[in-house]
């Protein structure tokens, strides 16, 4: 079984019935994008591009269009580089977004993954504004094999990341994945916030490689591309992780994030085990919706 085969095929319909790329055909398209969530734009853009691609190229059968509309999708998901910078030891990775969305998750998952491909890897517990949730990043720090600098409850999210970059210089950690808080989705106060870590990271570990993931729910839909929006006029996203990706017919907001956002989806989640995260593929990704 494929990473992706807990995703929902969204044209299995639309196929099913297929005689000829008609007009007829491209309007039912529209709409089958439209209702997986890629967004009236990105929805119009695919269709306009599939309709010029089977003029040009003189496509007539269901498996030939079927493959042009993947290549459509996944040229259009192709916005930059998919792989995390981790260069430099440290490495410091921020994980940001709304609450609920799968940060901790998300967290536990990769660090595992890292810490398997002989990585020496650090959580710090940069979401101080409940205990619980230090203790969830924890155990997903005991599952994973990673460390843990945590301080506690109401603790400054500052403090904790410049002691764990002290104790990741001290220890010659790899990789440091930094936890967040999910109440920043007020611009202002975000903005203040990341400003914050960003210039505790410029002093303490000046030049090293970083990245600000940005981590959606993909059961969100469309909402998922308005807090997308928001966060990237703040916060000099490097990636998205899409989360929650399993079971649902709306993995479309996937393409409608790529191409709206110019930021490329780094990592997808497909349920709540340690295994369930993997670098994104969009050519794989594709194949299991189309
Ligand atoms: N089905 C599913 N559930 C997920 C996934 N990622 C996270 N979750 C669940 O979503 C809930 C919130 O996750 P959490 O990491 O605490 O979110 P945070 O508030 O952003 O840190 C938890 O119950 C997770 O198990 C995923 O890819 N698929
Ligand atoms: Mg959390």
């Amino acid at each position: 079984m494929g990473f992706f085969d807990k995703l929902k095929k969204i044209t299995t319909n639309l196929f099913s019935g297929f005689s000829e790329a008609d007009e007829a055909f491209f309007e039912e398209l529209e709409e089958t994008l439209i209702l997986a969530d890629l967004g009236m734009d990105t929805a119009l853009e695919a269709v306009e591009q599939l309709r010029a691609r089977v003029r040009r190229e003189k496509l007539h059968d269901q498996e030939e269009v079927k493959a042009a509309l993947r290549d459509v999708l996944v040229e259009m998901m192709d916005v930059g580089d998919t792989a995390m910078d981790l260069s430099t030891q440290p490495s410091v990775v921020l994980f940001i977004g709304v609450n609920g969305v799968g940060k901790t998750t998300s967290i536990g998952k990769i660090g595992s993954r890292l810490k398997k491909e002989g990585k020496r890897v650090l959580f710090c517990a940069g979401d101080t504004f409940r205990a619980a949730a230090a203790d969830q990043l924890e155990i997903w720090a005991q599952r994973a094999e990673c460390e843990l600098v945590r301080q506690h409850e109401g603790a400054d999210p500052g403090a904790v990341l410049f002691d764990a970059l002290q104790a990741a210089k001290a220890r010659h950690v790899d990789v440091v994945l930094c936890d967040t808080a999910g109440r920043l989705h007020n611009k202002a106060n975000l903005m203040a916030e990341l400003a914050k870590l960003s210039k505790i990271i410029d002093r303490e570990c000046p030049g090293c490689a970083r990245e600000t993931l940005l981590v959606l729910d993909a059961t969100t839909g469309q909402n998922g591309l308005i807090q997308a929006r928001t966060f990237k006029e703040t916060a000099g996203l490097t990636g998205i992780i899409l989360t929650k990706l399993d079971g649902t017919a709306k993995g479309g907001i996937v393409i409608a994030i790529a191409r709206e956002l110019g930021v490329p989806v780094k990592f997808a989640g497909v349920g709540e085990g340690l295994e369930d995260l993997k670098p994104f593929d969009a050519r794989d990704y594709v194949e299991a919706i189309i």
